[in-house]
């Protein structure tokens, strides 16, 4: 709860056993009133060390994509009638500690839609590989070419927003399903008007390199994430 208006967080996750839990145990409470872990179908601890460490677990009976259990997570979070909903990664990338600047933004700034941006001054990014940098940052350039607004940090998936905006919109079509959906979320905030802002976080990638970071597969995935862009702008997709 910030400001008398209540904070869930959701955490996707697949195979995230070894740091889903500290993921978890991380989240500042009382400011998060709910952190709930969706986990797609994981053939490992995560589900049980998620509810060890707190969480509310939703499971999928078989693996459906990152953006279904986001979406999950959302319908959850408005059937419950949350204030502010978040998206945080369940790889421990992110840096829970920041959240309260996101609710900062929105409760005592006015915006309903808060992007997380590793390349804000005093943002940080610790051990990013050079290819994520490269990635991310065209990514980002081309984003705000599309929006006409400058955004820094576009693929970032620590985010808050207000969870009525998207009550309305089709967030159930299948093609969101995998790494679609959370471009789509700030694609449609900047499209419909929502204010939108970004503000500084940290973003930590394993320093040892055997340990994995990411589930996305090359060029199949990053299509996936470039494809609400381009779909949305020249309309084929809504
Ligand atoms: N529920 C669910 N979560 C997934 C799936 N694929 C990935 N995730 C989760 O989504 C979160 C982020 O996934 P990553 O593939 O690491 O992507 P990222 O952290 O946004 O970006 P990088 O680490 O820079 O690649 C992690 O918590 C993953 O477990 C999936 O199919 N279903
Ligand atoms: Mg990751």
């Amino acid at each position: 709860m910030y400001k008398g208006q209540s904070i869930a967080v959701i955490l996707p996750a697949l195979n995230e056993g070894g740091k889903i839990g500290r993921a978890v145990s991380r989240i500042p409470r009382p400011l998060v009133d709910d952190v709930v872990v969706v986990d797609d179908g994981s053939s490992d601890t995560t589900a049980a060390e998620a509810e060890a460490a707190g969480a509310r677990v939703l499971r999928h009976a078989t693996n459906r994509g990152v953006g279904a259990a986001i979406r999950t997570g959302i319908e959850w979070a408005q059937e419950q009638g949350i204030a502010l909903t978040g998206i945080m990664a369940g790889d421990d990338q992110d840096d829970p500690n920041e959240l309260v600047r996101l609710a900062e933004a929105i409760v005592d700034g006015g915006y309903q839609f808060v992007q997380g941006s590793r390349y804000l001054p005093h943002g940080r990014r610790l051990n990013q590989p050079l290819s994520r940098t490269l990635m991310t940052r065209g990514y980002s350039v081309l984003f705000s070419i599309v929006t006409l607004r400058r955004i820094t940090d576009a693929t970032n998936g620590f985010k808050l927003f207000r969870t009525e905006i998207c009550r309305e919109w089709p967030l159930k079509q299948s093609w969101l399903d995998r790494y679609e959906l959370e471009p789509y979320l700030l694609y449609e905030a900047i499209r419909r008007g929502c204010k939108v802002c970004e503000v500084p976080v940290t973003k930590y990638y394993p320093p040892d390199r055997s340990v994995g970071y990411t589930k996305m597969k090359a060029y199949r995935d990053w299509w996936r994430i470039v494809r609400p862009m381009l779909l949305l702008t020249v309309r084929i997709k809504h």
